[in-house]
């Protein structure tokens, strides 16, 4: 069944990226020889980094050397932004290359005005937006690119410690703070919810759906994670900025503040037993460096360059992105996955003068992943590869390396659940294409099932995010957020665990969660299913525009009926919500 539907998926790349995959030709040499190639852009090719922070620097232009095409300081400075807003993500801050090609200048001006210009307009099948025909960029902005990238690219500025000391607030001293909980929240069931444009997180109260306060974070905010105390919240904005919220003061509140970059996605806490909430880390996209930080004050004590060489070829990288961070529960190390160098890091903490670093080869464009349900093995996609890769963090080393049989897996942190067939699985979704992976999770139980996936089925289409369960629900539960179709992105499948078969398609309920919120205006899309503590409801975000009304839908987990809907003006742009106690026990 695997490979009817891998074949049925592949059918979703337009006929010209299939001939030339097929022919093992060069993605760039074929679209030189036909850059005006019709071509429409995937979601997996629009869902790229954008690094809106380097966006704000201020650049000059480089030395100017001879036959450089005329530009003026105004122009540099606004096809730096455009750059970094649009471009960075696949070809590297320096033009280096990353998932996409390098646009260094002894490639782009051999090829020259006229092919940047077709390029940017008409796009790739190899995956670059065609930024022209979508409309996305006027014909007079494409012109200002072209010229851009005849020019020398400007280098962001590093930010090392002086800078993160500058950075650094303590806003409530340890000694100051409560020495028990002075609120009556259940902490347990609080949601920490991304209010992504606002640059806020909002904790809404899972038992009354009460907003009970609304929190200054960084620009762009991203995700949130919770100390092994369950008493520290800590969320990382896309400008690097970490805020340490203490859930035990009267109101939740910052107690600590740090800026770790100028560009980050990832922050966590130290979680083996005997170092619970003593450090934090955080992960920087720009300059490329992990951090640990005291747990207690987010002083910065390590910075660590991720700068180095890629696994297989080992061919200098000059700028690759940590990704997903992860406590071990075996181990007192971090997981850190750096994405263009393809390297997973375990990096223990217990001496930082004497710093041990495992390095595991892994795959290259490492994103996000989770553990399993034993907590015991961390299963991370490369999802430029349509990968999979497997750490035994007991042993401290690579299991396995296996292809989802998907296109651009990605699972956020995945699901674990006891399939009755194959028993203990986790499951990804895809972001290419339609489909469902699951993973053989359980070496002892059932060894010849262990990291191979054991199946793969349809769920509502392409542009999917993120997938969940929780031991105590029957459901599977997956969005499709950046589907094309509105309805679809709009709503969620739902796949009933015990009714699943081996060599059976499974049917599966769609949710319309985007009607049941009930939103006037806007596309509103429906983003990261994810539990209450109890495992009873789970809750999807409505994500619309930032001018215009967003929610929070609530379902219950047996009836699969709409239990609530939380609207408020203060909800702008929900889209990840993470739950304390699942998030703090890594129960996904
Ligand atoms: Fe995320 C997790 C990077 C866009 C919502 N995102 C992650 C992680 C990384 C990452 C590396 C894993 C963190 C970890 O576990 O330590 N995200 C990126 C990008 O580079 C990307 C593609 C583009 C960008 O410029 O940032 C990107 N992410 C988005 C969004 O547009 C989303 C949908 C909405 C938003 O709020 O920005 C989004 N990302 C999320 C969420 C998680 C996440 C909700 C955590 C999922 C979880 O269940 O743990």
């Amino acid at each position: 069944m695997g490979h009817r539907l891998k074949t049925a998926r592949r059918a979703l790349l337009s006929s010209a990226a299939l001939a030339l995959m097929l022919a093992g030709g060069s993605a760039w040499a074929q679209a030189k020889e036909d850059p005006q190639e019709a071509h429409a852009t995937t979601p997996g090719d629009q869902y790229q980094p954008s690094m809106t922070t380097l966006a704000e620097i201020q650049v000059e232009i480089p030395g100017r050397k001879e036959g450089d095409p005329v530009m003026t300081q105004e122009e540099f400075q606004l096809g730096t932004k455009i750059y970094f807003e649009r471009c960075a993500g696949c070809h590297g801050v320096l033009r280096k290359g990353a998932t996409g090609k390098p646009l260094t200048t002894d490639i782009t001006r051999e090829n020259g005005y006229d092919y940047l210009h077709s390029f940017i307009t008409y796009g790739s099948p190899a995956g670059m937006p065609n930024w022209g025909t979508s409309g996305e960029l006027t014909d007079e902005t494409i012109d200002l690119m072209a010229r851009y990238l005849l020019l020398e690219p400007p280098a962001p500025p590093e930010f090392g410690m002086p800078e993160m000391r500058d950075s650094w607030k303590l806003v409530v001293a340890p000694e100051d703070r409560p020495t028990k909980k002075m609120n009556d929240i259940d902490i347990e069931n609080l949601m920490s919810v991304t209010l992504r444009d606002s640059g806020e997180i909002a904790l809404i109260d899972g038992n009354t759906y009460e907003i009970r306060s609304v929190l200054k974070t960084g620009y762009a905010v991203h995700i949130s994670r919770i100390s092994a105390s369950g008493r520290y919240l800590f969320v990382i904005g896309r400008d690097a900025r970490v805020n340490m919220i203490d859930l035990w003061m009267e109101e939740p509140g910052t107690v600590a503040e740090i800026k770790i970059g100028m560009e980050a996605r990832s922050v966590e806490t130290s979680k083996m037993e005997g170092w619970e909430d003593k450090y934090a880390i955080a992960g920087a996209y720009w300059p490329p460096q992990y951090v640990i930080m005291d747990g207690d004050t987010l002083e910065p004590k390590k910075i660590v360059s991720t700068r180095g060489n890629i696994y297989d070829e080992q061919t200098y990288h000059p700028e690759p992105r940590v990704a997903a961070i992860l406590a071990s529960h075996y181990r007192p190390e971090f997981i850190v996955n750096v994405k263009e160098t393809g390297k997973i890091l375990l990096v223990d903490y217990t001496d930082l003068k004497n710093l041990k670093t495992t390095e595991i080869e892994a795959e290259r464009f490492l994103h996000d992943g989770g553990l399993d349900s034993t907590h015991r093995y961390f299963i991370t996609a490369a999802n430029a590869r349509n990968k999979l890769v497997v750490i035994d963090t007991k042993e401290g080393k690579l299991v396995a390396i296996t292809d989802t049989e998907g296109l651009t897996p990605h699972p956020g942190r995945g699901a674990n659940f006891v399939h009755p067939d194959f028993g203990p699985v986790w499951a990804t979704s895809h972001l290419g294409d339609e489909s469902v992976a699951l993973i053989g999770t359980d070496p002892e139980g059932h060894a010849d099932k262990a990291w191979k996936i054991v199946d793969t089925f349809e769920a509502l289409g392409g542009g999917s995010l993120f997938i969940k369960t929780h031991p105590n629900s029957d459901n599977l539960y997956v969005d499709a957020t950046l589907n094309p179709d509105a309805e679809t992105s709009a709503s969620v499948a739902v796949f009933k665990i015990s009714d699943l078969k081996e060599g059976e398609e499974p049917e599966y309920t769609t949710l319309p969660i985007g009607e049941w919120a009930g939103v006037a205006e806007g596309q509103p899309r429906v983003v990261q299913p994810e539990f209450n503590k109890q495992g009873t409801e789970v809750w999807f975000s409505v994500w619309n525009a930032k001018d215009k009304e967003s929610a929070i839908v609530v379902v219950d987990d047996k009836t699969l009926e709409l239990k609530k809907v939380i609207k408020d003006p203060r909800l702008i742009t929900p889209t990840g919500k993470f739950n304390v106690l699942n998030t703090q026990k890594d129960i996904y």
